[in-house]
């Protein structure tokens, strides 16, 4: 039996003994993503997390989405492998930010991507994630809207809902690593390729692609395209993988090679074992925090649960 093998062998047996499931986000390694028991977005991985009979959680994914998984589920163990495994983007806005933010905007409602830690889901209005966030912005009444933190998924939702939307300067390391240029090039490489890119990439991207959608979105692009063979992904680069695995008769082909998250890629099958092993690190949220960041998240749910 080689290294892997056994591995993943151990792992197995402590999934058993601690009755826990493997949630895995759709960026991680292509050896986490092939142990999951679900695969998916943040949003699909927080709710299987919640509605799960087992009592312990594998979140293989960011800080932001383990801690999203403990305010849905507060009474399971959420385990995130590697603890330092944060996301830049959620970090770009302070508590502070936001109160001086409402000070300055008095009459505007706040909506916050999930990419946000939970003290900052608990000092929004609504939460919404790049699959929804069109959806939750067009049903609030209200045209006076902050949206934070990441300013190009804000500027789609701006355009299409021609709301307006105050935006916050935050963005994502690695989706802004996709140039236009890189996707003119493969378009000249790939003539009946088609081009579906994420809301965090920038507008000069957005603008040049066929299609704009989170990772849920770009699965259900793919379904929709049956006769298209080829298509160019503007997202982190597991998600080629991702897609592979679901469509392996078609080709899919990262935007650029340079998007790859350090952080989603911090998760590994020795994280996973130890984590399993120890029970640590958990995740934890205060529950003051925790019941007023699920509100936010709650109120969401209320706006999409017709369209997801
Ligand atoms: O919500 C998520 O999981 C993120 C951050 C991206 C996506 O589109 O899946």
């Amino acid at each position: 039996m080689n290294n892997k093998t056994e591995l993943i062998k151990k792992i197995l047996e402590l999934k058993k003994q601690h009755d826990a499931l493997i949630l895995v986000h759709n960026y991680q390694l292509e050896e986490v993503q092939d142990i999951a028991d679900f695969l998916g977005d943040s949003l699909d991985l927080s709710k299987k997390a919640a509605q799960a009979p087992q009592k312990t959680i594998v979140f293989c994914g960011v800080h932001f989405m383990a801690e999203t998984a403990k305010i849905l589920a507060p009474k399971k163990i959420v385990l995130l492998p590697d603890i330092n495994s944060g996301c830049p983007l959620a970090n770009m806005i302070t508590k502070k930010d936001i109160f001086d933010l409402k000070k300055k905007y008095p009459k505007s409602t706040v909506v916050g991507y999930i990419n946000t830690p939970a003290e900052i889901k608990s000092e929004i209005d609504y939460c919404c994630t790049s699959a929804n966030a069109v959806h939750v912005v067009q049903s609030i009444g209200s045209e006076n809207i902050i949206f934070i933190p990441d300013k190009y998924l804000g500027a789609y939702v701006k355009n299409v809902t021609k709301k307006n939307l105050i935006l916050w300067n935050g963005f994502c390391p690695t989706h802004v690593k996709i140039l236009e240029k890189d996707i003119t090039k493969l378009r000249q490489s790939y003539p009946k390729a088609k081009v579906v890119v994420h809301p965090e990439c920038t507008i000069e991207v957005q603008n040049v692609a066929d299609e704009i959608a989170g990772t849920a979105g770009m699965i259900k692009f793919v379904q929709k395209n049956q006769d298209t063979e080829v298509f160019i992904i503007g997202t982190e680069v597991g998600m080629c993988y991702r897609l592979s695995k679901l469509f392996p008769e078609k080709k899919f082909i990262p935007a650029s090679k340079l998007a790859i998250c350090p952080n989603m890629k911090k998760n590994s099958l020795e994280k996973i074992l130890w984590c399993l092993q120890d029970l640590q690190p958990q995740i934890f949220v205060e529950e003051k925090i925790r019941i007023k960041a699920y509100e936010s998240i709650k109120k969401m749910y209320k706006i999409t649960e017709n369209i997801e």
